[in-house]
């Protein structure tokens, strides 16, 4: 079962799931009532933050996680397997799209969760740089980008291209089409049957990743 929202970071475990074939159903965390922090969902997730998977296991939450949890049900599939020589460069990729990529856009979503409202544009002054040192970083050295296999990382990625441009107070800041390896990448991933499915499923709209519209769920709220 996979507790989700609407675009939300369930969305990277949405694609990764499918990718995977691996059968699953959903839960909605209804965001408008704050559904995350009630006690029905923190009894799974302490952090009160959405994705959470439960598992054969247990609920495993984080993103990057979950992942990787779940590539490790069909080893090679989307994540070479423990033993394989290229699994040290894709940890690598994964770990940073989780505690960099991932936390610098979170606070652009949050900025008063970091910080007081009056120095909040302080704040996304220098996140929405940084974010733009960590694409131009991606553009440069992430090889896996070209790769046409789709990988957890690639669903860890692609959301995150689709939220630069659609959350926030303002996207000025964002223009994938300055990042033309990333552009192509978002344009190559959005038109697999992966995506597909998770774009009716999330009610996505068209080119979901390379330029993405506001999503208009069938059920929930994305924020
Ligand atoms: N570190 C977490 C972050 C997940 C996250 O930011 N989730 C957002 C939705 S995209 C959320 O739950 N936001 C609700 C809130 O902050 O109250 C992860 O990787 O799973």
């Amino acid at each position: 079962m996979l507790y989700y929202a609407p675009d939300n970071a369930s969305l990277c475990v949405r694609l990764a799931l499918l990718a995977l074939e691996i059968p699953f159903e959903t839960a909605l965390v209804d965001r408008s009532c704050n559904a995350q922090n009630g006690p029905a969902y923190t009894a799974l997730n302490p952090n009160g933050l959405i994705p959470t998977l439960i598992t054969p296991d247990g609920p495993i939450y984080e993103t990057g996680a979950i992942l990787l949890w779940a590539a490790d049900q069909k080893p090679s599939h989307v994540f070479p397997a423990v033993g394989n020589p290229a699994r040290a460069a894709g940890l690598a990729w994964l770990f940073w799209l989780s505690n960099t990529l991932h936390p610098t856009l979170r606070m652009t979503f949050y900025p008063t969760k970091y910080i007081d409202a009056g120095s909040a544009p302080l704040l996304l002054t220098a996140t929405r740089a940084n974010l733009l040192g960590h694409f131009a970083h991606l553009e440069a050295h992430a090889d896996w980008l070209d790769d046409t296999q789709v990988s957890i990382s690639h669903c860890y990625l692609a959301p995150m291209l689709r939220w630069s441009a659609l959350y926030g107070t303002d996207q000025s800041w964002f223009d994938l089409g300055k990042f033309p390896r990333l552009l192509a990448f978002a344009k190559r991933f959005e038109v697999t049957h992966v995506a597909d499915q998770a774009r009716l499923a999330e009610g996505l709209g068209g080119t979901i990743f390379s330029a993405p519209t506001p999503p208009c769920p069938p059920e929930g709220s994305a924020t």
